[in-house]
């Protein structure tokens, strides 16, 4: 039987296990990358560790998220990180180069490598054909020191694109109609593999929308073949040496099929406030609206933006709306101004932002109050925007520019006759600031503001835990409910003991008090706990205010891993009963048996015993019973 691509780039790959959906796994990880607001933490660790120089083939730390600089925290990261990247052998794309996954496209990505990048949205490089995973930073500061990255392989499911988009009609519509059909579970434990006669017109930028998207899926990554778009876009990107070709086979078996007719297509978009919760425009057009933001990972490469400009082009914004503009790149910037698109986008009244992360992480251009806000971005999480009634609405460029000049939500469809937009034959490629390695990283001195902490030190894994229920939560809670961004808080993400004051601050603003005061206790969550950022801070904040285990129904991929990597026990009810059978303010105690098999969990205050239990893999208990993974690893260098 012919194999998979997933397959043909794992096999090459494989350190241990057998490519069997389900199995535990270990593969060596070619390339890595991480981004500010997690890259503190993951150099913290990798100090820790106690190595050299990183092992990786290339290893890259971007600086996207915190750059707005509003104290000297953001800064004083920035400049840790620059040492200490020189000081370990990486390459280092300072603030306003632009977003990680876009820039690693441009000027790193490899068709055929792994990649394992603190963030959950590096997955976008599945466009250029790489295996590239998010992970917590801790995996990926594993990786930097040679060692492999572990997981559950993933079934492969195979997506069929075919026919051809209808004008107006974009990447980010294929993509929210696989959220439609599949939910923000839908990927759970899966890869997503792209084929079909539709992908012919795909470029790369487009199928990194869809792939950069697959992470709101829950799926474990998404991934293309490398073609003749794939070789076009690194011949303009000057990089075609790095091309190979690269297909599934035609017998290949994959766990599930699925077709998505592109021509049948019309454009979607998804409303407040999950990603998943699609329709179509035609349904939802005529909601007034405040606020336009184009940009993020999952759109900001220069054909979105040219083809927004175009449709600007001697227009004028509607006066009631503010429309943002972020390019992903300094590099799709600069080819947007020597094309003369940005003069067209500000003579439209556009406001032009500097390419990094921004308004999608709750840096800037927070909307009024109630305000309706159309973005391009992939996370809609009540509150994300920084306002925290606002009505974030997710749809394509063409959908964000179509409302901006109405004022209301607008079928794109009704701008006519479709523009199309050519690549330049070649990029600008001068200089984006790219800082290689240093040549001396002996005489490397580590700069470290005072805003760096160390990381606090993780007990060893109790016999039994004792406490109570500080909070009990529903279904699909994220990482930004867990442990909120924004500008105020993302400053402190160096800093834990000073960002677990925020922990589930948008919910429940007393947790953190009340943790403290009542000397730690345990989470109670429900299906899917922890979707969404691979943040390791959802994990670290709670357990520094002495939470011991999360309970839940079932966990999200990264969370889960950040748990067990931090000491905090993840348990499962067995049972929704049970579930229902427990309450916050319940006092418990959890007989953890070194975890061997079923764990016991006594509910004092209800006079009940139910049993909890795990999937835990041995080498997960042992890293549990040591505190936490850098325990581990600072006693097996
Ligand atoms: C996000 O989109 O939520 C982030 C910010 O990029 C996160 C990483 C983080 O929390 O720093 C992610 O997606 O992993
Ligand atoms: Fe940055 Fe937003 Fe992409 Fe996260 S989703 S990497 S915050 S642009």
């Amino acid at each position: 039987m012919g194999e998979t691509l997933v397959e043909k780039i794992l096999a090459p790959h494989l350190v241990s296990g057998r490519l069997m959906p389900g199995e535990e796994i270990a593969i060596s990880i070619d390339q890595t990358l991480t981004q500010d607001a997690t890259g503190t933490l993951v150099y913290l660790e990798l100090e820790a560790m106690g190595i050299d120089r990183v092992a990786t083939e290339l290893s890259v730390s971007y600086v996207d998220h915190n750059t707005l600089q509003t104290g000297f925290e953001n800064a004083d990261d920035h400049l840790y990180l620059r040492t200490v990247a020189a000081r370990y052998g990486l390459y280092f794309s300072p603030a306003g180069n632009g977003i990680c996954h876009q820039v690693h496209l441009e000027r790193f990505g490899v068709p055929g490598k792994t990649l394992l990048g603190s963030d959950s949205h590096t997955p976008t490089a599945g466009g250029l054909g790489m295996l590239a995973i998010g992970a917590g930073g801790i995996d990926v500061a594993l990786a930097m020191a040679g060692r492999p990255f572990f997981l559950f392989m993933p079934e492969v499911i195979r997506i069929d694109l075919l026919g051809c988009l209808s004008p107006w009609v974009t990447a980010k519509d294929v993509i929210l109609e696989v959220l439609r059909r599949l939910s923000v579970k839908g990927g759970v434990g899966k890869i997503m593999e792209y084929g079909g006669s539709g992908l012919k017109s795909l470029s790369v930028p487009e199928r990194s929308t869809i792939a950069n998207m697959g992470a709101e899926l829950g799926a474990t990554t998404s991934i293309f073949p490398s073609d003749e778009q794939t070789r076009h876009f690194l011949r303009v990107q000057g990089r075609e040496r790095d091309w190979i070709p690269l297909q599934p086979d035609a017998d290949a078996h994959y766990s599930d099929r699925l077709s998505i007719d592109l021509t049948q297509l019309e454009p979607l978009i998804a409303l407040p406030h999950s990603p998943d919760n699609v329709r179509k425009v035609k349904e939802v057009e005529g909601v007034k609206i405040h606020q336009v933001v184009i940009g993020s990972c999952t759109n900001s490469s220069y054909q979105d933006l040219a083809k927004v400009a175009e449709v600007l082009k001697g227009k004028r914004v509607h006066p009631e709306v503010s429309l943002a503009i972020v390019p992903g790149s300094r590099r799709v910037l600069q080819m947007l101004a020597q094309k003369g698109a940005l003069s067209q986008l500000i003579a439209s009244g556009a406001r032009i932002l500097e390419p990094a992360c921004g308004p999608c992480i709750g840096m800037g251009q927070a909307p009024p109050t109630g305000g309706v806000t159309l973005r391009t971005f992939n996370r809609n999480f009540r509150g994300r925007s920084g306002t925290p009634d606002a009505e974030i609405y997710l749809c394509s460029p063409e959908t964000a520019v179509a409302s901006a000049l109405t004022g209301e939500i607008t079928d794109p469809r009704s701008l006519g006759e479709e523009i199309k937009v050519t690549w330049p034959k070649r990029v600008w490629r001068g200089a984006d600031l790219i800082i290689p390695p240093s040549p001396h990283p002996e005489g490397v001195q580590i700069l470290r503001g005072p805003n760096i902490q160390p990381l606090p030190d993780f007990p060893k894994m109790p016999s039994k835990v004792e406490g109570e229920v500080l909070i009990k939560l529903g279904d699909d809670v994220t990482t930004d409910e867990i442990l909120p961004a924004g500008s105020k808080i993302l400053a402190l993400r160096s800093n834990i003991p000073a960002i677990a004051e925020f922990t589930f601050a948008g919910i429940d603003p007393s947790f953190s008090c009340r943790a403290k005061e009542k000397g730690g206790g345990v989470i109670v969550g429900g299906a899917n706990y922890g979707q969404g950022s691979s943040r390791e801070h959802a994990a670290l904040a709670p357990s520094y205010l002495g939470v011991k285990a999360v309970i839940a129904l079932s966990f999200a991929r990264i969370h889960l891993a950040n748990l067990i990597n931090f000491g905090v026990i993840p348990l499962l009810f067995s049972a929704k009963e049970d579930y229902e059978r427990i309450e916050e303010g319940d006092q418990v105690v959890i007989y953890l048996d070194d975890l061997r098999q079923e764990v016991v969990l006594q509910n004092k205050s209800k006079g009940e015993v139910i049993k909890l239990i795990h999937h835990l893999q041995p080498r997960e208990i042992k890293i549990l019973k040591a505190g936490g993974v850098l325990n581990l690893v600072k006693g097996d260098p």
